[in-house]
Formats: structure tokens, sequence, C-alpha cells
């Protein structure tokens, strides 16, 4: 029989979650999240949700209700597709942007993107759900058996080392102060991903605090350069019989690409773009000297290193031991890489556009003007494109330059050859992180479209990295959210960058024998296409070179009048 002690606790706990069970009338933290989040410039949410999100559920079915102004709510099929996107709107916005995923597991399934994001330095809020924190009493406690086996001890510590900041709402108060606090940290100089974990009470609860926490506030800017050292770099310039420049993540800025092609083009400076993230300098550029430093390094007298973190491979080719060399950008020590070590004799930690304005003042203010020949010193190399009965990678960087156009935009995950690519106009290209996390290219060519509807977008990817990609979630996302872009496959039937670091190694050995195809192999090649054309979108299969600037123009076609995707699977060995 049951004592009534036993019963008044089991009455006592059932009207205690009956009590907890009512959502909060006013509004909760979820829905004051939401509201900051677009006070801060975050334009979409990027979610892909589980049972930690009811409170977030509510909260924009709320302000849907309420017409409050929160972040437009984008549902991405899979979590590395829906970072890959936020990267993408970052490049053409270069706004904060802002992702949801489910507690561990789903963050789990953003890290390959994170780890892009990271060294990209994309400022990007990464949100997740953590399993309840009561087990019982209190509105949003665990109603759902993963709710035990969901939680860990440490949740952050999987993404730690790849973001600059990581918290938990604690307390539904902390709403506003939360939002503004992360934006601060990812907007801050060097910008960068941060991690927000939200357990689902807090988030339920109804939200009070100050609201003047919610304040965008100045995140600290991109430094200035010293003048001193400014003023060194100019001397050295003026000094220099072959400067060189390289750089890499110079240009998501169109104007630090036209003030770079200024000072090049008064100094003669002829500037190698190696492995570029964006476009540093349009391609037709008379100083454009390439994507590759090493046939100039033992040349060069000065070598100005711009925001490059891999300017030359010391086991490959080597700057002169006399070339003065010199580092400019925001952490031009790469602080974050674990071993890094390139020669510096000046080191100038200052954003890159501001850096080059500042370079280009003193050199006119000193009436610096190199005397030299009118051809550069260092040369861009002759594209070397030889016929071929099958399509080249370099013919078919050619053909989507010419399907893109002067103001398409490229988004590579590699593959395209740029040396082949006509680009002739600042922020019309972005590739992939130097952490090269594969399968980016057609999320991040999505999150542009949605991101910038009137720009013409191409994602270029290797068959590998559209299997990488998910092609089932990225068709989805761009068929659910009408975002027409072109995506194009480099389809080699194999992973050519395994078999290129096999032969480097190993090609008079037994891999060798076997041409480096080991691991390499991805054969059978399924029709790509087919998968496209079950979500509606033009799709078409490429193996001769004189069909292919037909099937890219009618590619381009179904995008522009049909407002439909389109994927061309273009069969290029190599
Ligand atoms: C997520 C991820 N997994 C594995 C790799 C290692 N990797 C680098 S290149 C490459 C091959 C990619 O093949 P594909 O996209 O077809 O391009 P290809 O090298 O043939 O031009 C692989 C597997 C990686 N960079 N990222």
């Amino acid at each position: 029989m049951e004592t009534e002690t036993r019963s008044k606790r089991r009455g006592g706990s059932a009207a205690a979650s009956r009590r907890a069970a009512a959502p909060a009338a006013s509004p909760t933290a979820a829905d004051v999240l939401l509201k900051s989040l677009r006070r801060h410039g975050v334009a979409q949410l990027f979610v892909n949700p589980g049972t930690d999100f009811p409170p977030i559920v509510e909260g924009f079915a709320r302000a849907k209700e309420a017409k409050a102004e929160v972040p437009r709510p984008i549902l991405v099929p899979h979590e590395n597709l829906a970072m890959a996107m936020a990267h993408g709107a970052w490049l053409v916005t270069g706004e904060p942007q802002a992702v949801m995923v489910h507690v561990n597991v789903g963050t789990a399934n953003t890290v390959n993107m994170l780890a892009n994001a990271s060294r990209e330095r994309v400022p990007l809020i990464l949100m997740a759900g953590r399993s309840p924190i009561m087990e019982q009493g209190v509105f949003g406690a665990r109603n759902r058996s993963i709710h035990w086996a969901q939680e860990m001890f440490d949740q952050a510590g999987m993404v730690r080392e790849l973001v600059k900041w990581d918290y938990e709402l604690r307390n539904p108060a902390q709403a506003q102060g939360v939002v503004a606090r992360a934006v601060e940290a990812a907007t801050a100089s060097p910008t960068g991903p941060v991690y927000l974990t939200l357990p689902r009470e807090p988030l339920a609860a109804a939200a009070q605090g100050d609201p003047r926490a919610a304040e965008p506030r100045a995140a600290p800017a991109v430094p200035h350069p010293d003048p001193a050292a400014v003023a060194r770099l100019a001397e050295w310039i003026a000094e220099a019989e072959r400067p060189l420049v390289i750089a890499s993540n110079l240009g998501r800025l169109p104007e630090d690409a036209v003030t770079l092609g200024r000072i090049a083009q008064r100094f003669k400076l002829p500037v190698v773009a190696q492995t570029p993230r964006f476009l540093c300098l349009p391609t037709d550029h008379p100083m454009h000297a390439g994507f590759d430093s090493s046939p100039f390094l033992a040349e060069a007298d000065l070598i100005l290193v711009i925001e490059s973190d891999v300017p030359w491979m010391p086991d490959v080719k080597a700057p002169g031991a006399d070339a003065r060399i010199v580092h400019i950008g925001e952490d031009p020590a790469f602080l974050r890489y674990p071993m890094r070590g390139f020669r510096s004799d000046l080191s100038i930690a200052a954003g890159a556009g501001a850096t080059l304005s500042a370079l280009e003042a003193e050199l006119a203010r000193r009436g610096a003007r190199r005397d030299v020949a009118a051809e550069p010193w260092a040369r861009r190399p002759e594209p070397a494109g030889a016929e071929a009965p099958h399509i080249t990678p370099e013919h078919l960087s050619r053909c989507v330059g010419e399907m893109a156009g002067p103001d398409g935009i490229i988004v590579n995950e590699y593959q395209l050859r740029p040396a082949h690519c006509a680009r002739p106009r600042p922020g019309t290209y972005f590739a992939v992180s130097p952490a090269g996390g594969l399968g980016w290219s057609v999320g991040a060519a999505l999150g542009a479209k949605l991101a910038a509807p009137e720009r013409f977008v191409v994602a270029t990817i290797g068959d590998g990295g559209y299997i990488f990609a998910n092609p089932t979630a990225c068709h989805w996302a761009a068929e659910a959210h009408a975002l027409p872009i072109v995506m194009v496959i480099f389809n080699n039937t194999r992973y050519a960058a395994v078999r290129n670091a096999t032969l480097s190694m190993f090609a008079s050995g037994a891999s060798g024998r076997e041409n480096g195809l080991g691991l390499a192999d991805l054969s059978p090649s399924p029709p790509f296409e087919k998968i496209a054309e079950a979500h509606g979108a033009f799709a078409a299969r490429v193996e001769r070179p004189a069909d292919l600037p037909g099937v890219l123009a009618a590619a381009r076609d179904a995008v522009l009048k049909e407002r439909r995707h389109a994927l061309v699977n273009v069969i290029t060995p190599y």
C-alpha cells in the first residue's frame, strides 16, 4: 500500500511538472535572442534543428505573428551545408553570419566547414542546443530519452580549437548580452567563428534583463599600420630592383584589389596571387605575375607577403638569402598555426587594405616612382594549354570564366585553374579556405546567391568534392530556397590531389607502379546529372570539347531565364 508520504511526493512532483509545463506568455529568452541577432546585423539564421529547438521554433512563429524583426530562418538539411552557406553569405556581404544546429551531434557535423571558417576568419556565430539541464520540474526539462545520452561533459570542447570564444547561456536574463558578446567576439579583428550553446530551459524561460545590453557595440576594428614601418617599407620599395608582391587573402573587399592594382602599376610591383582565396588583382592587370611565386623567388630582392599563410614552400623553393622580406596582415605571424617558419625582416600587423593605402600615400609623399623599364621584371608565364581530344581542366576553366562573364561570381573548390580563367573585375572570385575542407564550394555558392540574389553565381568542384558536399542536401537547398546557381563538376573520376601527393613521394615506388591510383580511383562514376535532374535542375553531361560552350550557355540560360539551378557534369581526364 502506498504510504501517504510517497503519494504526497508523487502528487507533489506531478504538480510541479504541471506548473513547469506552462510556457511563458511574456517574451522568452529565445524571442529576445532572435531579435538581438537581427539587431546585430544577422540577416538570416541557417538552421538544422532537433529536440533542443522548440523555443526557437516558437520564437520564429511568435515573431511572424507579431511582425517582429528577426533573422530569416533558412532550413538546411545538413549542418556542413549550413556552415558552407553561411561562409558564402559572408563572402559577398562581409556581415556576421549565424548557424544553429542540434546539440553535440549537429555540432559534430559542422566541424569540417568550421575548420574552413576558422582559417578563413569568417565572423560566424555557431549556436547549438545542448541537452536540457534538468531531469524534471522545470519547463523545458528532459522529455525525450536522448536527452540523457546527448549530454557531454564539455560539448564546446569538440570545437574549442576552431573558435575564438565559447559560452553557454546560463540565465534567461543573459539573452541580450550573450548575443552582443558573441557578435563582438566574432567581429573583433581578426574576425572568426564563435560557439554558443543554448540549453532549453533558460531559452524557454521569460526573459528579463537590461535591454541596453542588446545595443550593438563597436567591435575593435582592423588595426592601422605603424607609420614608421610604412616609411621603412616605402624606402625599401624605392631601393629594390626586383620587388615582388605575394598575396593570398587580399580582395574580399574589391577596393583593396583596386588599391593594390594602382600601387602595382605605378611602382612596377609584379604581383603573384599565391593560392588566392579572393581576386587580389584582375587577371588582365599588366603587373599580374601569375599564380606561382616559385619562378621568381631566387631573383627577387624585396618580397611583400600580403595576407599569405604559405607564400612559398621552403622545401621546394625559397627566396635568396639577401632578399628583404616583409609580411603584412592582421596576424602576419599566423599565431594559430602550430608551426610556421617564414623569415621576416619587417612585420606589419595591420589590415592589408589600410596598409596599402598608407603605403600609397607615403610613396606619393616621397615623390617616389620606380624608374624602371616599362616591362615588369617578373612576367606572368604564358598559360600552357595543349590541344587535346578531350576536355582539359584548362579549357574548362576558360569556358567557365566566359560563361560567368565579367561580373559573375565564381566559387571555386580548387579544380578551376585561375591562370586560365578571365576574372577582370574584383570581387568575382572566391576559393576554398586554406584549411581545404572539401565539399565547400556548392554550399558557399548557394549562400552567396542567397545573400546576393542579383548576382550570377557559379560553383566549381571536383567529382570527389561533389560527393563530400552532400549532393541531395545541396540540390534540396537550391530548389527549396530558390537559389539558381550553376554547378560545374570537374569530373576526372579520381582524387587527383591524392594521386599527385602519392606520386610526389613514391613515383618510383610500388604505388607509382600502379599509377598512384591506389586509394584515388573513384570509378565507377555515377551520372551525377541524374541527381540534379531529380531536383528539377537543368542537368547535362559533357564529354566533347566542342559541346562545352553550348551546354554551359544553356545552363546559364536555365538560371537566368527559368530561375532553375543547373548542374553540368564535365568529363575531364586529369
Ligand atoms: C573533408 C576532406 N576530406 C578529405 C580531404 C583530402 N583530400 C584532399 S583533395 C582530395 C581529392 C578530391 O577529389 P576531387 O574533388 O575529385 O578533386 P581532384 O583532386 O580530383 O581535382 C581529398 C580526398 C579533404 N581535403 N577534405
